[in-house]
Parts: structure tokens; C-alpha cells; sequence
């Protein structure tokens, strides 16, 4: 049987989460990276800023002289990170097997699934339209019968597209497309094939194995597959999480203690909210902090009875906190709170008379996030943390 796989890919992901909360932004050549007199890379430009040359990886003063009137802006992590769970949530309303490829990317294998969606084209459509009244968002998808010209077919239509490769018709699709367009093939490859003087996938899809083979090693067979359309990878759904973590850059390196213990609050809460979400219950807490001078030590402690509670990993990560700052005075750059050693969580009986209001409160935090955003809840003790937010930018 044939299988419908799904390559979907939000489009210009970093610039439109930020043109979907800011209207302003909407239509103009954006970039997201940072300020062009900093040193630093665009990580994501607007279409509009792309018809000037700028791409993704280009520095951001090279990005500013192709197009001066740009407006450059600093990324927010945790937003984008935001988007991306929402985005892969919808996914999952329709099929259990979704594997994420990144942030924004996400296979999703909808074999057999016509009954109850329609025709997969029909699906594609379904997505699309709940991603853009959801998230306020563009995707790209490509259907096709594996994973590699699902994925060539998403990038093909972008932006806002939607391309279904009927079964057989794989090979000459991907035929006329330059190498580079074909997943694994990088800037030294494509030179490569091009000595070969192979340009196109179908040149590529034609020449022997074998020669393939001599020139790139074992990877030589994979290029010789994916050109014909040959990729039996099955869409695999992540294995059960293991751990919890989040951390944070500082744009300053600080040793302000309240500073550094609001941050951890706030990163607490991430944990913990990922933890209960997952319905899952940690043992173990660990610290993460790395210095100015990118010394990185980690510190962790078991707990006595497994927790999904903000205030128990907090205190716990606070401890640990409190002990590396009087082992070292020196300037911090990094935080990070991670959880290990995860369990399911029992389920939580509204009779159960030990459910205690701290437990109620975080589902009720919880519950508002999901609706509203992460950010649209901050506890007292997190207040003090507005320049994390462009600190957290540092974080990619
Ligand atoms: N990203 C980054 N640095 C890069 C490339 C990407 O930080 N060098 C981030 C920002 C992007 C996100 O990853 O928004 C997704 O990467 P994509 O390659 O999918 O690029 P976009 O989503 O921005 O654009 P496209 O419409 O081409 O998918
Ligand atoms: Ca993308």
C-alpha cells in the first residue's frame, strides 16, 4: 500500500511568529538576528527581505547593506518555542504518528486515515487552515509517498503551498530539480556532483551506484536512493522523554543574586509546566551554569518523593544555586534547570483530600497558559524578569 507522508513546514517561522503578535511588522522585510550593528547571523527574514538577497546564516550586517530599510529585530526564543509546541499539538489531533524534524517541521504519516479526513490533499487543508486561525501562521506542505519527497515538495511550494505527489509520479518530480534541492546535499556535495557534472537530481538518479559509492562513501547510496525516490524511513513519533530542560544566555554576564534567582524561578516554572503537561514526575533536579569564562559545571540532587511541583524543583534548584555561588565567585552567563529520573504521574483524584492547593493552582497556571501563551501568567517572583525574555534570544 501506498503511504501518504506529510512534510509540513512553517513558513518563515522566526519573523512570522513575530508578524502574527505585531502587526506593524506585517509585509515589510523583517529579520530576525539581532541588531545589524552586532555581531551575530539572520536567523529567519520575511519573503519581503529575502527579494533583497537575505537569507538565513548571512551576518546581519551583510543582510542590513542588501537591504538598509530592513527592520532588524532580536529573537524570542521562548515565543517561537511556544508556536512550535501549539504547531505540533494540531499535528497530533490528526494522526498519532508525528515525528518533529526542528521547531517548525514535522513529518506526519497519514496512511489510511481518508475514511475519517478525506482525501489527503483535503487533510492538507484541514491543517493549513487550523495552523493559520490558530497560530495566525503560513505552512508549507508536501504529501508525497516517503519522507524525502514529502520534504522536497513542502520546500518546492513554499511559501503558503500545498503539493501532493501522486504515487509513481516521485521520480519525475524530483528529475528536473537542481542537486541541491535534494536533502543531505550541501554546498560541498553539489560542488562535488558538479565536477561529476551531475546538476539535476535526475542526472544524479541515472548515474551508477557504484560511482556514487567510490566518490562519496556509504552516503553515495543514500544520494543514489533519494534522487529515485527510494527512502523506507518510517515516520517515528520521539521516544518517551527522558528529561526536562531549560536554560538561558544573559545578554550581560551577571552575579546579581536576585537576578539570577528569578531567572531560575521562571525557568523552574517551564519545567515544572512541561512536566505536568507530559504527566510525568521527577527524581532528580539538576543545575546547569556555565561561566564567562564558559567553564560549565552542573550540580543536581535526588528528591525524597517524586514531584511535578514548581516550588519544590525551585527550592530544590535554589539550594543547589546558593552552594555554586559560595563555591565560586565568578561571572555567570548561562542558567539551566533540567529534571531526571521521570515517572507517570498518578492520576490526580479530585478525591484525593492530599491534593494540596499548590497542586491545583499550578493546573489552573497551567490550563491558562495553554489557552493564552506561557507569558500571559508570570507568579510574583518571575515579575522581576523582563530582560529575560530578550536575553533568551541569546539561546540559538
Ligand atoms: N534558524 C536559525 N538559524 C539558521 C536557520 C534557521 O536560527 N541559520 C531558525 C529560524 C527559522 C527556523 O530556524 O525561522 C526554521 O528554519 P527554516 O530553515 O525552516 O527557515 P524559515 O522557517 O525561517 O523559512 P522557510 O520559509 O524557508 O522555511
Ligand atoms: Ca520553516
Amino acid at each position: 500500500m501506498n503511504r501518504r507522508i506529510f512534510h509540513i513546514d512553517l513558513d518563515a517561522f522566526f519573523v512570522s511568529v513575530e508578524q502574527a503578535l505585531n502587526p506593524n511588522l506585517q509585509g515589510k522585510p523583517v529579520v530576525v538576528g539581532g541588531r545589524p550593528d552586532r555581531r551575530g547571523v539572520v536567523a529567519s527574514a520575511s519573503y519581503e527581505a529575502r527579494k533583497f538577497g537575505i537569507r538565513a546564516g548571512m551576518p546581519l550586517i551583510k543582510g542590513y547593506h542588501l537591504c538598509p530599510q530592513a527592520i532588524f529585530i532580536q529573537g524570542n526564543f521562548p515565543r517561537y518555542q511556544e508556536a512550535s509546541d501549539k504547531f505540533m499539538e494540531i499535528l497530533s489531533d490528526f494522526s498519532p504518528q508525528v515525528e518533529p524534524a526542528g521547531l517548525d517541521e514535522a513529518y506526519l504519516d497519514a496512511t489510511g486515515t481518508e475514511n475519517i479526513f478525506g482525501p489527503p490533499g483535503k487533510l492538507g487543508e484541514k491543517i493549513k487552515e487550523r495552523i493559520k486561525n490558530e497560530l495566525k501562521l503560513t505552512a508549507s506542505i508536501g504529501i508525497a509517498s516517503c519522507k524525502v519527497v514529502a520534504k522536497v515538495a513542502s520546500d518546492f511550494c513554499k511559501p503558503d503551498g500545498l503539493l501532493e505527489i501522486t504515487p509513481g509520479d516521485e521520480r519525475s518530480f524530483l528529475a528536473p530539480l537542481p542537486v541541491s534541492q535534494l536533502p543531505g546535499v550541501g554546498k560541498k556535495t553539489a560542488k562535488a556532483l558538479k565536477e561529476l557534472g551531475i546538476t539535476t537530481i535526475g542526472e544524479l538518479a541515472e548515474t551508477p551506484v557504484s560511482l556514487l559509492q567510490k566518490y562519496f562513501g556509504a552516503p553515495g547510496v543514500f544520494l543514489h536512493n533519494y534522487a529515485n525516490a527510494i527512502d523506507d524511513r518510517e515516520v517515528e513519533p520521539p521516544s518517551e522523554t527522558k528529561s526536562i530542560s531549560r536554560e538561558t544566555t544573559f545578554a550581560e554576564d551577571t552575579l546579581d543574586g536576585s537576578f539570577l534567582k528569578a531567572t531560575l524561578r521562571y525557568l523552574c516554572e517551564r519545567v515544572g509546566a512541561e512536566l505536568r503537561y507530559r504527566n510525568k514526575q521527577a527524581r532528580c533536579v539538576v543545575l546547569k551554569l556555565r561561566y564567562s569564562d564558559f567553564e560549565t559545571i552542573s550540580r543536581q540532587t535526588a528528591l525524597k518523593e517524586s514531584s511535578d511541583s514548581d516550588e519544590v524543583i525551585f527550592t530544590t534548584a535554589h539550594n543547589l544555586l546558593n552552594k555554586a555561588l559560595t563555591e565560586k565567585q565568578k561571572l555567570v552567563r548561562l542558567i539551566g534547570i533540567g529534571v531526571s529520573h521521570l515517572m507517570d504521574s498518578k492520576q490526580l483524584s479530585l478525591l484525593d483530600k492530599s491534593v494540596n492547593r499548590r497542586e491545583l493552582l499550578n493546573k489552573a497556571i497551567d490550563r491558562i497558559r495553554k489557552k493564552y501563551g506561557f507569558t500571559s501568567i508570570q507568579t510574583g517572583r518571575t515579575l522581576p524578569l523582563k530582560e529575560i525574555l530578550a536575553a533568551e534570544a541569546e539561546d540559538y
